[in-house]
Order: C-alpha cells, then structure tokens, then sequence
C-alpha cells in the first residue's frame, strides 16, 4: 500500500494582489495532482490549508474539483482535514471541503475523526488552536486509543509543534500520541521528515511559496510532497518535488556597482519563461531612492513580474547612540530609534522603508509592502481571533451527520 501526503495549498491565494500569483499556485497543485497519478498510489492524504481561505473563489473551487476528479477517474480517493486558513469555526459554519464529499472527498472532522483504508487506520483532527489545547489533547487520547486496536496507522493533524516551529506551537512533541505508524502533518510550510513514534513524522510544506521566509527550505527541499510506502514494518517516505511555476530572484547590490549589478540580474533573468519575482537590496546608498527606482524599473521592469527594492542608506550601520545636538539625527534615524521600543526587527524595517517611500510619493509601493507585511505576519492570527471557545466541535452542521456516518459505515466494512 503506497499514499501521498500534500498539505498546504493555499489555493487561491493571490501573493502581492497579483494574479499571476494566484495561476501559479493552481499551476503548482495541478502539476502535482498529475505526479500522484504517475506514482500510482492507493489514496492521497491532505493535511489542512487546502484554501487560503474558508469561503475559496470559484476559481479556486474548480481547481480543486477538477484535481480531485481526475484522481478519482484514476481511482485514488483523498482524504481531507481543515487547516486554520479553510475553516472558520463558528457555530454551524462548515469548511469548503464539505462540497466535494458527493464527489468522493474523505473529510477528517471531529464529528467523523476515523476512516479505514483497507486494513489501515486512518485518523485525524482539524486545526484546533492553542486555546482549545485540552479538547484537542483529549481528542487524541481517544483516536490513540482505537488506534491500537490496528496493525497500522495514520494520524492526520494541521498543528505546529514545538520541536519545528518553536515560535508559535500548539503541541509539544511529548503530547503527540507515540503509536502511529505515521504522521501526515500540515501547517508549517517547510518540508520536515522525522522519526516519531512507530515510524516517521512528516511536514510535506507547501506547494508554492507562500511567504518569502520559505525559499532558503525551497532552494534546500524544493517544494512537492512524498509518497509513504506502508508495506514494510516502518513506512519508507520519498520526496517528490514539483518545480514551481516562477522563480524568486534575491540580489544585494551595493549602490556604487548599480550598473554592474542591474546588468548581472538582467543576464539571469532575460531568458526566463515565466517572468520571476525579483528581491533586490540596495546597499550603501548615496543618493536619493526615487532616481535609483527608475533605473531598476528602466533596466529590469518588462523582465520582471514585480520587483521590490529595500534601500540601506550609506550610513545606517554607524547610527549615534544618544541625540548629539551637533550632529543631530535624520529623520529616518528618528524613526528607527523611535521604532526600536518595539523589538520587532522586521516592523522597524517596515516603518523606515515607509518614511523612504512615501516621502517621494510612492504610494502603490508603500500599499504593496504594507500588505505584504500584513499578509506575512498577521494572517493566521486574524483567523485564530475568529474562534469562540464552545463553537469547536461544529465544523459539519447537525444535518450533515447522518450523510457522513454513512460513508463511515461503508469505509469500514470494507
Ligand atoms: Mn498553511
């Protein structure tokens, strides 16, 4: 018996409001829906974040349709679970994966945590956040403990862990039940595979890059999934990777080689199918940025699909320490003392870039970067403050019950 495990989709995100962006994650998961095919597996697992959000556009539906069709034509059916990005979890709101259960789709949910796959015991919980740690620790308890009345088996969670993504975790290692065989997690975007349990623990990471934090993972791991072989007495996982549609260019130019540089990115990308992403990081600047912006939209605009310069200005390292009214301090270096309060690196860079930006005007610039940093930095926690303490087990309403036991009936006795 051989599975896939993907996880994190994102379909229909749209990176920096653009929608080539969002093409190139349906790209992405159709090429990968064709490479689960090609290694002719018995079942597909996704673990969560199918949507970047729970109420997906059609075009992003029909991507997903169209996916999950052609790989019941070939008969390999797919198990689903919510991710924190497709499930709201209101009283009676339902996550779109619950459309495509008349076309076959397994949903995990915690009405219906349990499937069997043959003699393989598969089962799984949706995102639950942190707040909600206990329900979810007791959830696990049960599913561990039918869990060992099988040979072999499958746990299926959207969860960060401390031990990968020690920032921001719901799970420490130690409370994940020790006796899977197997561990088809979702929710952090880099490829992680480990031993855990009866066998191995694994994060597929995402299909495209959703954050700019994961192209050191890509240019490592590449982006894909991997195919579990259960035959053995431990599952035998192999990497499938799956290029992505456009590349990510990230250049340091030092301001007094502006020309040499420009003309050296130019050379990489001029040949290029698809028009990359490009991130360029003009140093020891001397001048002001708006003449430095035209020479890189001259020279690089109708090669690149989007290109966002950051500036570091001739004398940001050496900043003075306290207001010295000799020498008093710029505007910028004003704010980035001001900023620092924050201790957030990243907000700092933000605000100065802003005061660069908007003092020549450049108000589409200073929209992009703010969304991006929105996007980078507060999109899951929007989602979390959506939750509400005793809506947690609603995520099929009451009338889907019956529906879904039935299909649960028929998986087990089979
Ligand atoms: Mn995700």
């Amino acid at each position: 018996m051989k599975f896939a495990h993907l996880a994190d989709t994102h379909l229909g995100y749209r990176q920096y409001g653009l929608f080539e962006r969002e093409k190139d994650f349906y790209e992405v998961f159709d090429k990968v829906i064709d490479k689960i095919i090609e290694e002719k597996v018995d079942f597909v697992i996704h673990s969560g974040d199918l949507f970047e959000t729970a109420r997906p556009s059609p075009m992003a539906l029909l991507t997903f349709q169209k996916g999950l069709l052609k790989l019941k034509g070939a008969g390999i059916p797919m198990y689903a679970i919510a991710g924190n990005h497709d499930v709201v979890m209101r009283k009676g709101s339902i996550p779109p994966h619950v459309i495509f259960k008349k076309l076959g789709l397994k949903v995990i949910s915690t009405i219906n945590p349990t499937y069997m796959h043959g003699d393989i015991f598969i089962a799984g919980l949706p995102y639950y956040p942190a707040s909600h740690g206990k329900a979810m620790k007791s959830k696990l308890a049960e599913l561990s403990e039918k869990a060992s009345h099988h040979e072999k088996s499958i746990l299926v969670l959207h969860q960060g862990i401390d031990k990968y993504f020690p920032m921001n975790f719901e799970l420490e290692i130690g409370e994940i039940p020790d006796n899977f065989d197997y561990y088809a997690l979702g929710h952090i975007h880099k490829y992680v595979n480990d031993a855990y349990g009866k066998g191995r623990m694994v994060y597929p990471g995402s299909g495209e890059i959703w954050k700019t934090s994961e192209i050191p993972d890509y240019k490592k791991n590449g982006k894909g999934f991997v195919v579990v072989d259960f035959d053995g007495s431990k599952p035998v996982v192999k990497r499938v990777t799956v290029d992505i549609p456009r590349e990510f260019i990230e250049r340091k130019i030092e301001y007094d080689n502006l020309e040499s540089g420009i003309a050296s990115v130019k050379e990489t990308i001029k040949d290029f199918d698809k028009k990359p992403i490009l991130r360029l990081s003009i140093t020891d600047v001397k001048s002001d940025t708006s003449g430095i912006y035209e020479i890189i939209n001259d020279e690089l605009g109708d090669l690149a699909l989007m290109i966002r310069p950051t500036f570091k200005m001739e004398d940001d390292d050496d900043l003075p320490i306290d207001i010295d009214t000799e020498n008093p301090l710029g505007p910028p270096q004003l704010l980035e003392k001001q900023l620092e309060e924050y201790r957030n690196g990243e907000a700092t860079t933000l605000g100065v870039d802003l005061y660069h930006m908007l003092s020549k005007d450049k108000i589409d610039e200073s929209r992009e970067i703010i969304n991006q940093y929105f996007d980078e930095n507060f999109t899951s926690s929007v989602e979390d403050s959506e939750f509400e303490a005793e809506e947690l087990e609603m995520d099929q309403p009451p009338e889907e019950k019956e529906d879904i036991q039935v299909t649960f009936d028929k998986e087990v006795s089979q």
